[in-house]
């Protein structure tokens, strides 16, 4: 938290000299939009230091639901993605199936219109993903493919994907959910580690850097908030890799949490001996489900409940010194993938349906504002 005071200080203390807004303070800001007041949005109350995003709607299961794209046709949603974040990650637009439809053709559309609309809103972008086990296109998976084709499918499509948006990522999440949960390598469902063995990871970070030197690279996973077999397998194997010279920057955790479970109460101790190895650390993809029968709403109980998991998650990064990307996993009920896989829970975003906000809303922007007094003077 000291660190983030002396950061604010030092940007308000740049601004002085310079007559206009520093980058750092007007990638924070966004241009004014109707309805929406400025100071009352979550990227305002944040620090400098720390992004506040969320997941883009598109793709994947809203493919299934029966409303039409919510990135290109609600107005609202675009005004609330616009006011209230700093930083988007793709909830499905960058993935293979979705970006990478046939051996020969990419879709680059609806990943170019959120990178456009990010730069135009000062928002940076996170980059979800290019090595996975899931969510991959049928070509690939059941493309029998040589080990020397898979090989150059892998370096053609990250340093396409990764070389089309060089300068306009800021963070990748290079490899994807590669430990099963007993912290051993997914050597059966993911294509790249069963048909290629284990080192094809070191050459999907090192692709990714040579397209993008400046993108910072991430691994990326669920149920890595505690001190577990799954987080200890990468506390093991990042030092390996980096002791190869592998450029790998950081280590991100979802965050896909239950009120039906216990809050991960050393999720900011985990988060801490990742940063203690030199690393960038992020949440990427939080969300708070909750138990809600169809048709009621959630108990005042359940939502204080579900705002406190937020607030914990989110003072464990701030905490952490290079903690510098706090991500939620879609900031609406309304698109939320959490129904569609979770039968009898829902409700897991900060917002309603309506754009509402949520006890959680509120105990988020308690806690940004709480990080870095000083800030309202801007
Ligand atoms: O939110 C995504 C949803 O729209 C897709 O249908 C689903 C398919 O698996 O993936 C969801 O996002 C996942 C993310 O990419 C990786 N971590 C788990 C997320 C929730 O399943």
């Amino acid at each position: 938290m000291k660190a983030r005071q002396s950061l604010a200080a030092a940007v308000l203390a740049s601004a002085l000299i310079l007559p206009t807004a520093t980058p750092a303070l007007a990638a924070q800001e966004a241009p004014q939009k109707p309805g929406i007041e400025k100071q009352d949005t979550l990227r305002w109350a944040a620090p400098q230091d720390l992004k506040i995003g969320t997941a883009v709607a598109g793709g994947g299961h809203h493919e299934t639901q029966p409303y039409p794209a919510p990135f290109t046709y609600d107005s609202a949603y675009r005004e609330h993605l616009a006011a209230e974040f700093s930083s988007v990650s793709p909830e499905n637009q960058l993935k293979w199936e979705f970006v990478h439809p046939t051996r020969d053709t990419y879709r680059f559309a609806e990943m170019d219109a959120i990178v456009q609309f990010a730069q135009e809103n000062h928002q940076v972008v996170r980059g979800h993903t290019l090595f996975w086990h899931s969510q991959n296109p049928a070509w690939l998976e059941q493309g029998n493919f040589s080990k020397d084709e898979l090989r150059a499918i892998l370096k053609d499509h990250i340093q396409t994907v990764v070389g089309r948006y060089a300068g306009k990522i800021q963070q990748w999440d290079v490899a994807n959910e590669i430990f099963n949960g007993d912290g051993t390598l997914r050597t059966t469902d993911n294509i790249w580690i069963r048909e290629l063995g284990p080192e094809i990871i070191a050459d999907a970070f090192r692709w990714a850097h040579e397209a993008d030197p400046k993108a910072k690279l991430f691994f990326n996973d669920y149920g890595v908030e505690g001190v577990n077999a799954k987080s200890n397998a990468y506390l093991k194997l990042i030092p390996q890799l980096k002791a190869q010279g592998v450029p790998v920057d950081g280590f991100a955790i979802q965050g896909h949490l239950s009120t039906r479970y216990g809050f991960p109460g050393d999720l900011q101790a985990n988060l801490q001996r990742f940063n203690d190895l030199g690393l960038e650390t992020a949440i990427t993809e939080i969300d708070v489900r909750m138990d809600v029968a169809a048709g009621t709403k959630p108990t005042a109980a359940q939502l204080e409940k579900q705002a406190s998991y937020y607030q914990r998650a989110l003072d464990a990064c701030i905490s952490v010194e290079e903690c510098n990307s706090f991500t939620i996993w879609g900031f609406t009920d309304k698109y939320s993938w959490v129904p569609v896989f979770f039968s009898g829970e829902g409700e897991a975003t900060v917002m309603w349906n309506d754009f509402t906000r949520k006890p959680a809303y509120y105990a988020l922007q308690e806690s940004l504002e709480q990080a870095s007094p000083g800030r309202g003077n801007r």
